[in-house]
């Protein structure tokens, strides 16, 4: 395979001028690169292969990775040009200081250090350890993330750790523990080329997981039927046999109407139903008054093609259903997700070729990230930090006495209303960008300034930490050697290709400094991190995400292991459950009763529309680092207000003309795009930009009671026009016209 040797020149020849260039100065241009290196995109959650191209140790382009098995190459926009982020000229590069008045200002790595030790201990021995708390991400490997969990208990010694998996994958883990009693995909993705029917619901594929879509086309020239639940005719959609343009918030209504017709026509696998299951009489009566009819009603979406849906479940005898944050993003988003997996239960078809359920996990370590105790309530190895055993064990490989382990802590959001109430008064975050990404901003950036001290680790200056005291300039993913999951459950190798520039140092470094400044250095005496994976492994043995067998070689030579993987001799798991062992306490997978709850921000007479919140391709979350490259931008510069004709035309509303959206919780302008591909009562904002352009401005901080998500996918809203006609970029422009 010929290399491609893509440059910045090249890239502007292309696309034409970026807005944000990095520093060309000392780059090779086609010169041969020094190493090629085997590695991971540092985005979403499909982890694709890529090789990184490095000279004078900066990152100088890439190609692709043909061998890698899930991606055989391909890759997305943001993939493609990730490795600009290297050097570019927004990296943070020394420790900065904020001075009153002043703003940032250098300092030394040992001023930076000091400083904030003795906040730390301040703020702890004034107001309790609790009162310092942490906020991480699992865009971090599986190495960083489980030395934050512990950083957090044994360093810091504070119970309030949390992490952005918060706002992504709790509700599909908690679901996905009640049912299964372990929280991972069934089927690693190449099981769906021969699923004869595959439902995709609240999961933009083509725009989010954009190399996945690659396994649907090939269930589809397989003569696979697809089904997709969107409120909008997402790209996946138009090429669907049936799309269920549903009402948001309403997937367990559509899904409960399906479990009672595969009830009333006996659409059931009576036989898996009895042996490897228990729950169901009370799921299917808690579904007996759904009717096809009052489904229709509750979704607004025509009862023929619910019926369709249900008869092409039903009679399927290989399936796969996906779903990913459309229905978790809500205050039942636990609901929605045990609804779906009652009608994969009911027809049996888990645990065989072909045949698969799951969330699709959506941050680069997603799946990793949330085993190994990142989170307010969790443990490594996805145990639970208030199981007496769990506490045990963990405590033995760490090595401190269980009565000094923390108990459970709050989770994000409610550590930023912990802040308002004056019980948090310390914070330090690593790999979060809550300003943009946490639901209600405007409360968030309140609470931000009530801290009496704030300290980030990042290797970009965020929106949030321009509130912080001190930054800590950290690494890249290409910057230092570990491990993460992909979403198909897959644990890979990420390589370093360079080292931190400048004065930048490895994150795993910066977190082991304060850990030593802090006294607890004997505790962290890593070399390398596969010296952290090594005791991650020892860590997670026993528990149901179990790594245990699983070494750095292993990866190597397999180019991935696919957990549980409980000892060295054993090959790891692509497809759970052939054994029909659930992981449950009787060890048979759970059917849930699941009654449908509306919204918690339900539309009124003042505020009639549906708002909901999302992706666009060339963005990643928060944006703080799709921001930045110039091409990316260009092709979805600013947020635009999604609007059918129809809604458009009751308001009089023009296209490009800024709307005021006014929810509960405040008011922000957008441009209006004028698109026949939403439903009239829904409008959908993408999420990924700061200040008065950050869509969560409006949302509400109402959470799922189980899995404290944030309800981003359903706001009651009102909609002003005001007049002016906005200059919206050429580039989103032909966006709108995809
Ligand atoms: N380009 C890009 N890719 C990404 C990311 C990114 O920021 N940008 N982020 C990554 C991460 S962390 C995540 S979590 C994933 C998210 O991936 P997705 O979940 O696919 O992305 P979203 O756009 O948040 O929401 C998906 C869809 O849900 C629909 N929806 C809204 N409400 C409902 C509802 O009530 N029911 C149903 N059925 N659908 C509904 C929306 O119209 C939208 O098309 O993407 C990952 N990949
Ligand atoms: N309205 C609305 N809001 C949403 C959503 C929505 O659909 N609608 N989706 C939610 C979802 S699913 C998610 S996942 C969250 C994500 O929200 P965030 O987690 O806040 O988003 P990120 O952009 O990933 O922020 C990560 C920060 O970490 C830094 N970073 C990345 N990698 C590393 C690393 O290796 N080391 C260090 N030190 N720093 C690193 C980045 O530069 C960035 O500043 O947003 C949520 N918010
Ligand atoms: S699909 Fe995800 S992992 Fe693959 S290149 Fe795109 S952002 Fe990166
Ligand atoms: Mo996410």
């Amino acid at each position: 395979m010929a290399r491609l040797p893509i440059d910045a020149e090249e890239i502007i020849a292309k696309f034409g001028p970026s807005l944000h260039m990095p520093d060309r100065e000392g780059l090779p241009g086609r010169d041969e690169p020094d190493t090629i290196v085997e590695t991971h995109c540092c985005f979403c959650g499909m982890q694709c292969g890529i090789k990184l191209l490095a000279k004078n140790n900066k990152v100088v382009g890439f190609e692709p990775w043909m061998e890698f098995p899930f991606n055989e190459g391909r890759l997305c926009p943001k993939g493609v040009l990730r490795y600009m982020q290297n050097n570019h000229h927004d990296r943070l590069t020394t420790p900065i200081l904020s001075k009153p008045g002043v703003g940032f200002e250098p300092v030394s790595w040992d001023q930076a250090m000091e400083k904030t030790i003795l906040e730390i201990k301040r703020i702890q021995s004034q107001y309790g350890n609790d009162a310092f708390a942490m906020l991480s991400g699992v865009s971090l490997t599986n190495e960083k993330s489980y030395m934050v969990g512990k950083f957090a208990r044994v360093a810091l010694k504070t119970k309030n750790l949390d992490y952005n998996g918060r706002l992504c994958m709790v509700s599909a883990g908690a679901g996905n523990k009640k049912a299964f009693g372990l929280d991972r995909t069934s089927n690693n993705y190449t099981d769906l080329e021969k699923a004869e029917v595959i439902i995709v619901t609240g999961a933009n594929v083509s725009e989010t997981f954009p190399t996945l879509t690659h396994w649907i086309w090939r269930a589809r020239d397989n003569g696979a039927k697809l089904i997709v639940v969107d409120p909008r005719v997402i790209p996946l959609a138009r090429t669907a046999d049936i799309h269920l343009d549903i009402r948001p918030g309403t997937d367990s209504a559509l899904f409960g109407a399906i479990l009672n017709y595969m009830v009333q026509h006996d659409m059931l696998d009576h036989d898996f139903i009895n042996n490897y299951t228990s729950g169901f009489e009370a799921a299917k009566d808690a579904v007996k008054d759904y009717s096809l009819e009052w489904a229709e009603e509750i979704t607004g979406t025509k009862k023929e093609k619910i019926e369709a849906t249900a008869k092409l479940w039903g009679k399927a005898s290989t399936s796969f259903l996906l779903h990913a944050r459309g229905i978790e993003h809500h205050t039942k988003g636990v609901e929605n997700v045990l609804s779906c997996i009652n009608i994969v239960l009911a027809s049996g078809r888990i645990g065989r070729p072909y045949c698969g359920y799951g969330t699709i996990t959506g941050q680069g370590n997603g799946q990793g990230g949330r085993e190994h105790g990142h989170k307010c309530d969790q443990l490594p190895g996805n145990r639970d930090i208030e199981n007496p055993e769990h506490r045990k064990y963990i405590s033995q490989v760490w090595g401190i006495d269980e009565k000094d382990m923390p108990g459970k802590g709050l989770s994000a959001y409610e550590i930023i209303e912990a802040i308002h109430r004056g019980e948090i008064k310390g914070l330090l975050s690593i790999c979060f960008n809550p300003l943009i990404s946490l639901p209600n901003n405007n409360y968030v950036r309140e609470a931000l300034e009530k801290l009496e001290f704030y300290a980030g680790i990042d290797f970009f200056l965020s929106e949030t930490l321009r509130h912080a005291n001190i930054v800590f300039p950290g690494s890249l993913h290409e910057e230092e050697e570990g491990t993460v999951t992909t979403a198909e459950g897959r644990v890979v190798r990420i390589r370093k290709a360079v080292n931190p520039p400048d004065n930048a140092r490895p994150d795993t470094e910066i977190l082991i400094e304060i850990a030593q400044r802090l006294g607890a250095g004997d505790k962290f005496p890593y070399k390398n991190s596969e010296e952290i994976f090594n005791e991650l492994r020892v860590a997670s043995k026993g528990g149901t995400a179990d790594y245990y067998g699983i070494t750095y070689e292993k990866i190597e030579k397999n180019m991935g292991v696919f957990w549980p993987c409980p000892d060295l001799d054993h090959p790891g798991t692509p497809r759970l459950w052939e054994d029909k062992k659930f992981k449950t306490p009787d060890g048979k997978a759970h059917f849930n009763a699941v009654e449908y709850h509306p919204s918690k921000d339900p539309v009124d007479d003042e505020y009639p529309v549906i708002l909901t919140t999302g992706r666009v391709v060339s963005q990643y979350l928060s944006g703080s680092q799709t921001r930045r490259i110039g091409k990316l931008v260009q092709q979805f510069a600013q947020p635009l207000l999604e609007i059918h004709p129809t809604l458009a035309a009751q308001y009089g509303i023009q296209q490009d003309e800024e709307v005021i959206v006014t929810t509960k919780r405040g008011e922000a302008v957008f441009p209006a795009n004028i698109v026949e591909t939403i439903r009239e009562d829904t409008v959908f904002i993408p999420y990924h930009w700061p200040g008065k352009k950050s869509a969560n401005q409006l949302t509400s901080g109402h959470l799922d009671p189980i899995s404290k998500i944030p309800e981003f996918k359903v706001s009651a809203c009102k909609l002003t026009p005001t007049g002016n006609i906005a200059v919206v970029d050429k580039y989103s422009e032909a966006y709108k016209s995809s």
